[in-house]
Parts: C-alpha cells; sequence; structure tokens
C-alpha cells in the first residue's frame, strides 16, 4: 500500500508553523553529532564562499543554501552506497553532503584548476560520477527529467539503487516535471523526487505562483504517493527519506517529498530582498534552525560537552579555511583547456 500523505497546511500568509516535534524518531548521541558535523560544514562553507564573493574572488551566480542545511544532510543519511543525486544550482550543500571534497568546490567558485569541473563550471556546474553527484544545473527544473533518466539507468542495470532529484517550489510548476512524474510511474522508475519548498522562488512567494501549495500532492493523478516533512529537523528528513527510498528500492515506482524549508540568504549573491521582512527571516532562525535544534540536542538531552562541539567546530573551520587558502592560489586553467570537455 502507498504510504499515507501527511500534510500541513500553510497559512494565509504563506508560512508554515513548526510542527509538533512528537512523532519524530530519535536520534542517537552519534547520528546528532554526525548531523552536526554535517550541516555545520555546508553552513561554514557558505558563509565563506559568500565571503569571498563578496571580495571579488568569485565570479558569476552563487547560490548559498544556507538555513536548508538539514534536508539534504537528512536525504543523505538516509540513502545507501551508490544512490544518485541531481540538484538545481544551489547545489553547494548536496555536493558536501556526497562526500566531495570542500577544496574542490571552493576552487571551481574561484574558477581554478583544481576546481571539480577544472575551473571551467563555477557554481551551478560540478559533477563527482565517483560521489554519485550529477549535477549542479542551471536550467530551473531541468534536473527532474534528468533524474528520471539516472533512475531509468538504475533500473535498467537492475543494480538495486535509487535516484534523489531535488528541486525547488518554483521549479515544481513547470510542465516539464509533470511530463517526468507520468514517465516516471508508468515505468515505476526508482526515484525520490524531493521538493525543497523554502517558500520563495526568487523574490516570488509560494503564495502568488502556486495553486496548490500543498506540493506533497503534486504528483495525485499520476498516483505517486508524497508527503510534507519538517525540512528544518534533520531527523524528519531522514526518517520520511528511508521511507521514500525504500518504496522506490522495492520496485513501487517514484515518492514526492516535499521538505518545508527556508533559504535564509538571498536568491544569489545579487538579491536586495524587498519580498519578505527580517522579522520573517530572524524568527525562522530563532525559532527552527536546523543547526541549533540539533546542537541543543547534543547539549541538553545528550549531555554532550560543550569543548566536544568546540572541537567540531574548529576542525570544521579549518578544513573550509584550508579550502578557502586552495582556490585562492591554484592556478587558473591553462588556456588551451578552452578547447577540452566540450562537444565540437
Ligand atoms: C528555465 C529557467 N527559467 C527561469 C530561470 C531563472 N530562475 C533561476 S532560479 C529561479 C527561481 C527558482 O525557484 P525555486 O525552484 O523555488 O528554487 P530556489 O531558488 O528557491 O532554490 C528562476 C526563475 C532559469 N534559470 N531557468
Ligand atoms: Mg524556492
Amino acid at each position: 500500500m502507498a504510504p499515507a500523505l501527511k500534510t500541513a497546511r500553510p497559512e494565509a500568509n504563506g508560512s508554515v508553523p513548526a510542527p509538533a516535534k512528537s512523532n519524530v524518531p530519535p536520534f542517537t548521541k552519534e547520528e546528532d553529532f554526525s548531523a552536526y558535523s554535517e550541516m555545520l560544514m555546508i553552513r561554514r562553507f557558505e558563509e565563506k564562499a559568500g565571503q569571498m564573493y563578496g571580495m571579488g574572488l568569485i565570479g558569476g551566480f552563487c547560490h548559498l543554501y544556507i538555513g536548508q542545511e538539514a534536508v539534504v544532510v537528512g536525504m543523505q543519511m538516509a540513502q545507501k552506497q551508490g544512490d544518485k543525486v541531481i540538484t538545481g544550482y544551489r547545489d553547494h550543500g548536496h555536493m558536501l553532503a556526497c562526500g566531495m571534497e570542500a577544496k574542490g568546490v571552493m576552487a571551481e567558485l574561484t574558477g581554478r584548476r583544481g576546481g571539480y569541473s577544472h575551473g571551467k563550471g563555477g557554481s551551478m556546474h560540478m559533477f563527482s560520477k565517483e560521489k554519485h553527484f550529477y549535477g549542479g544545473h542551471g536550467i530551473v527544473g531541468g534536473q527532474v527529467p534528468l533524474g528520471a533518466g539516472l533512475a531509468f539507468a538504475n533500473q535498467y542495470r537492475g543494480d538495486g539503487t535509487v535516484a534523489v532529484s531535488y528541486f525547488g517550489d518554483g521549479a515544481a510548476n513547470q510542465g516539464q516535471v509533470y511530463e517526468s512524474f507520468n514517465m516516471a510511474q508508468l515505468w515505476k522508475l526508482p526515484i525520490v523526487f524531493v521538493i525543497e519548498n523554502n517558500r520563495y522562488a526568487m523574490g516570488t512567494s509560494v503564495t502568488r505562483s502556486s495553486a496548490q501549495p500543498d506540493f506533497s500532492r503534486r504528483g495525485l493523478s499520476f498516483n505517486i504517493p508524497g508527503e510534507q516533512v519538517d525540512g528544518m529537523d534533520v531527523r524528519a528528513v531522514r526518517a520520511a527519506g528511508a521511507k521514500a527510498l525504500e518504496w522506490c528500492r522495492g520496485g513501487n515506482g517514484p515518492m514526492i517529498l516535499e521538505m518545508q524549508t527556508y533559504r535564509y540568504r538571498g536568491h544569489s549573491m545579487s538579491d536586495p530582498a524587498k519580498y519578505r521582512s527580517r522579522d520573517e527571516v530572524q524568527k525562522m532562525r530563532d525559532e527552527q534552525d536546523p543547526i541549533e535544534q540539533v546542537r541543543n540536542r547534543l547539549l541538553n538531552e545528550h549531555k554532550a560537552k560543550e569543548d566536544d562541539l568546540k572541537a567540531i567546530d574548529a576542525k570544521v573551520r579549518s578544513v573550509v579555511t584550508e579550502a578557502a587558502e586552495f582556490a585562492q592560489h591554484d592556478p587558473e586553467p591553462d588556456p588551451s583547456e578552452l578547447w577540452t570537455d566540450i562537444l565540437l
């Protein structure tokens, strides 16, 4: 039987109240430590990338993931080795969660030789077949049919792996998404469609753009089950992710997870953010921050020591600092590289 739909209704202004925590399966102390350090790595990396962008060291577009860390970390915790990941342009967190090195990601942002695309792709175009990360795509929604293709390949090879395709609330209004839903269900492709509902597509709020703001129901016409998930709570994400991945791995076809999340920074580095108030952002930070939730649990429930958390902080900072150093000193690609990695 398909997993039941669980939905939380948005309020009139599009905001979603903080969900009750009573039914969330707990993490062990080790799992909370692991989630904490993974999410902190993404946050510190992104803060550094933001600083370096401000200093003119990074060119082109740069979309930060700060605030949404629990989504990708929780999903990654539920995945099995070999499961494939594909996403849009807000992709640095996904790469780090997949195990790609901070150095290679940062060096790609600065356009250097040691970057994952040899300095020729930039923020939105990085890949690692070894880590099962298939980009990094600048075309909104493009990763949805591509993700279905990855799932088709998994099924064709019979390797038992699942594809996870992440896309936004804005992308969810695109036609190609529904063509992909239809084919994915028709062919029972093993794919989890993760809709990262951060409430805005650039400056447009979900309530202004979406006739059906409950994204977990977007697959109903195709008989694709869906669930709304508290995307600020890494435990809720992992639990929903595990259920969806199992559903797909069992040959039942696709599943949709709507992750209710929030981005703290602008859409990209050039966003004046006039479409929402500072208070709205501050309220989310104060009440639902994904990293603070884990930190509080570690200190208050697991009785972790402040020093242990400080040690994680220091380690994360040193990896990010080293990545930033490398990304500033590694040479740019040789001009002859203009003619490599392209189809002529
Ligand atoms: C096909 C296409 N149309 C428009 C754009 C411009 N664009 C870039 S991001 C974006 C908003 C997408 O919002 P959402 O899917 O909610 O993702 P988020 O940025 O919130 O992560 C738009 C319209 C684009 N890159 N590609
Ligand atoms: Mg969005």
